[in-house]
């Protein structure tokens, strides 16, 4: 849109006096985003509804993308980027004498998310809108988003993110589109004069779904889409004295806080609520808004996609059999020929532990009809396959096993569509963790690699860069970030590597200032920026990493002399408040930091900084100032990751395994130019085949990993006790589930490869930009036109090269 700096200053003063009936002096940073936030709503305004009315009147199909998990990160500066306002807002701020980047760092960051699976939801939101895909989001309002971390004597400390406690300037509350969603009571079917059966409710706890909207503005081509967020109330029935205290605390629950952690089943009734309740809002309010327009139920797979991101929306299937057959009367052969043509399920991991499962009896106490949905897809799906496939194959594949409803297999069962999130991935769900599955339903099993909103992450957090990118190429690579590997035409322009140093050097000083303000330490920027960003676990292995700080510490004490550059490592992660051993190891990385920051044989050579509270906003800071990213999962473990494309997109180097779409961004930009290490994941398997893994061995073999190990308990440490010991117990008495010490020589010799090669920054930015070029195969908008032409079925404006 059209606006002059001129009038958007009237506008946002105009906007301050009617919010606040003060003036501009009178308001606080908090005060004046909020005036922007309205104020961009007012822009936006007619865009949202045009493109709402543009749908309809094409009657184009939608998709609706469900996920318990959202992480849009702050939204004014994308907004302002998308609607082509940036420039303008920032210029009359300027002559305000306001400075943007404090208004906007007012905003509450939702965290609504754990880690990669919520951001790559949002991410994918974004480019639905900007590819003019009819895309909606759907999932929940938590009023507490992920826990504040902090930390007190080194350990970590959950504190609430009230992060609406000043309102929300982006969303609509619809509460004229609210539904009611049951939960519990009895169930049964009665038969009907046309000797059909309905289904008669007794006894519900009934909860109102309303709806919170959340406008998606796509990049500079006039769509803004939904996000729709799910708020559980009290229904405002005159029923209403009736719930009790009990009653009203357990429907208040249900969007109250999100589950603290992503790589575990949570084998709670509270989640299963959760994942219900989302899940039949969601579909209830598709069809809704489907019947206003259709006659009838037949066009349903051509005007609808829904699409499960992890297992915890699986209920849709059965909700959407539900609503087909006892409120709009399909038989169960029609109801099901639509349903499995409408839904899609993306896995996430291979983890055992996350694969959900709930045991029946509390499953069909709570959702008694979508329970005997399930009974019904089990029983045909026993029917169907077990003559083909035998009984052995069909009980291991069945909804129904074990006492449980296990949700993977039902995601499978009722979709037409399967896929994982990078090839690694998808051939370990085929060969291994869904095999049995693949053997039924061979076709529905495909790779959608995952990607990343290159405009969030290269063009806002990084715009010195971009500017430089502009300088160079054309700049339709912020819309068509393929088109940066033509960057490779300078591989041999010195001038250009070295404004690429100095553009990294602008991003570490940022960096360094905020580490200088927070946690009072100073870092040179003209060290080694090493960095690994990522939740914490025990498979993601910031162990390992750490094995190498005490090393390079200990190296350091006994020669002083050793000429290296400096070496700054920059960790970020949350772990999960139940996880033990992950908290274990938040302790063991700030003791050490605690000892090398302060040791004065170390002085600013070597420096370890964890950052608390790792979250979108910080990754945005952090991201452009790395030099390198760690991505050393134990392979096969982590299916695809994201901060790998993050970083690499910004010219961090990857030192990497070989390990979901770490392979991938390697056979991109190059080996040379990365750092990979460690087992195959077919190396990984051999040993779990075999059984033979002795991490003792590797122990023995190696005095200086010993002495790394033995400084986890023989007081070298002094800020640990009973963690050191557990730390290393993990790794020599239980064997070291995770192969830390079988990757630890390799992985060190690649980071005293990285040492040596920095020393060279003329080659060290060739390398920064065979990422920076080969990166814009990572783009989400490329991913998710992929799921459009492959999956959704519908069209979208992707400029192709
Ligand atoms: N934890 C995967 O572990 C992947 C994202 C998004 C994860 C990670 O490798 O990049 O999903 N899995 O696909 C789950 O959340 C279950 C993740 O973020």
């Amino acid at each position: 849109m059209k606006l002059t700096t001129a009038q958007f200053k009237t506008d946002f003063l105009n906007e301050i006096k009617t919010l606040y009936a003060t003036d501009l002096n009178d308001t606080s940073a908090l005060g004046q985003f909020i005036a922007l936030g309205h104020l961009v709503r007012r822009y936006d305004g007619s865009q949202w509804t045009k493109t709402s009315e543009k749908y309809r009147k094409k009657d184009r199909k939608q998709v609706y993308y469900f996920s318990i998990e959202f992480l849009p990160g702050r939204l004014l500066k994308s907004n302002l980027l998308n609607l082509g306002l940036l420039d303008t807002v920032r210029a009359g701020l300027k002559e305000l004498e306001l400075d943007f980047e404090t208004i906007s760092a007012a905003e509450p960051d939702p965290g609504l998310g754990n880690g990669g699976l919520g951001r790559l939801a949002a991410c994918y939101m974004d480019s639905m809108a900007s590819l003019g895909i009819a895309g909606n989001g759907n999932g929940i309002r938590y009023r507490y988003g992920l826990f504040k971390q902090v930390f007190m004597d080194g350990y970590q400390v959950e504190l609430p993110d009230d992060w609406l406690r000043n309102g929300n300037v982006w969303e609509i509350r619809r509460e004229n589109k609210a539904c009611l969603v049951r939960f519990g009571g009895n169930v049964w079917m009665q038969p009907q004069a046309d000797g059909q059966l309905q289904p008669v409710y007794e006894q519900t706890d009934d909860v109102l779904a309303v709806p919170y909207d959340v406008g998606m503005i796509g990049y500079r081509n006039d769509v803004t889409n939904t996000l729709r967020l799910w708020s559980a109330e009290l229904p405002p029935s005159a029923d209403n004295a009736y719930y009790s205290q009990e009653q009203r605390d357990r429907i208040d629950d249900i969007t109250k806080v999100l589950y603290p952690d992503d790589s575990n089943s949570e084998g709670q009734a509270l989640r299963l609520r959760q994942e219900y309740f989302f899940s039949s809002a969601g579909v209830q309010s598709i069809i809704r808004h489907y019947g206003l327009r259709h006659q009838g139920m037949r066009e349903l797979g051509k005007k609808i996609a829904i699409h499960i991101n992890d297992t915890h929306p699986t209920l849709v299937i059965p909700e959407l059999m539900r609503l087909l057959m006892d409120d709009h009367h399909c038989s169960w052969d029609v109801a099901w020929a639509l349903t499995t043509q409408v839904m899609s399920y993306t896995n996430h991991t291979i983890l055992q532990e996350a694969l959900e499962t709930w045991p029946i009896d509390m499953f069909k106490g709570l959702l008694p009809r979508i329970y005997q949905i399930v009974v019904e897809i089990d029983r045909r799906y026993r029917a169907a396959k077990t003559p083909i496939f035998g009984e052995d194959l069909v009980n291991r594949t069945a909804p129904l096993g074990n006492g449980q409803v296990r949700m993977a297999y039902l995601a499978v069962i009722g979709s037409h569509s399967v896929n994982g999130v990078a090839p690694l991935h998808t051939e370990l769900l085929k060969n291994d963790v869904l095999r049995d599955l693949y053997q039924v339903y061979p076709e529905r099993f495909n790779n959608k690699t995952n990607g990343i909103a290159t405009r969030r992450w290269v063009q806002l957090a990084n715009e010195p860069l971009s500017q430089l990118i502009d300088s160079k190429i054309s700049p339709e690579w912020r819309q068509q970030p393929s088109q940066l590997k033509t960057l490779m035409a300078y591989q041999k322009d010195a001038k250009f590597l070295k404004q690429l140093t100095t553009v990294k050097q602008t991003n570490k000083q940022a960096l360094a200032a905020y580490i200088k303000q927070n946690l009072g330490i100073e870092v040179r920027t003209d060290a080694i920026f090493d960095v690994q960003i990522k939740r914490l676990h025990a498979y993601k292995r910031q162990l390992l990493h750490v094995l190498e700080i005490i090393r390079e510490y200990l190296d350091l004490k006994a020669h002083p002399a050793t000429k290296a550059p400096a070496h700054v490592h920059i960790f970020g992660a949350k772990a999960a408040p139940s996880y033990h051993y992950a908290k274990a190891i938040i302790k063991l990385i700030n003791a050490l930091a605690d000892l090398v920051n302060h040791d004065p044989d170390i002085g600013d050579r070597l420096k370890v900084v964890f950052i608390p509270n790792y979250g979108v906003s910080l990754g945005e800071l952090i991201i452009p100032a790395a030099d390198i990213s760690e991505q050393i999962s134990t392979a096969s473990k982590e299916a695809s990751g994201t901060s790998n494309m993050k970083l690499m997109a910004n010219g961090a180097v990857s030192l990497a395994t070989l390990d979901g779409a770490n392979i991938d961004i390697i056979q991109a930009a190059g080996e040379a130019n990365e750092y990979p290490f460690g087992l195959t994941a077919k190396a990984v398997y051999g040993y779990y085949e075999r059984g033979d893994y002795r991490s003792v061995d590797f122990y023995q073999a190696d005095p200086e990993l010993k002495r790394v190990l033995d400084a986890l308990v023989d007081g070298t440490i002094p800020g640990i006790t009973t963690e050191g010991r557990e730390i290393y117990d993990s790794l020599l008495r239980y064997n070291d589930e995770f192969f830390v010490l079988a990757d630890y020589e390799s992985y060190v010799q690649q980071q005293r490869q990285i040492s040596q090669d920095f020393q060279d920054q003329t080659k060290w930015q060739q390398k920064a930009l065979a990422n920076i070029a080969a990166a814009g195969i990572f783009s989400a908008d490329l991913a998710v036109a992929r799921y459009a032409d492959d999956i959704w079925q519908v069209p979208h404006t992707l400029l192709q090269d």
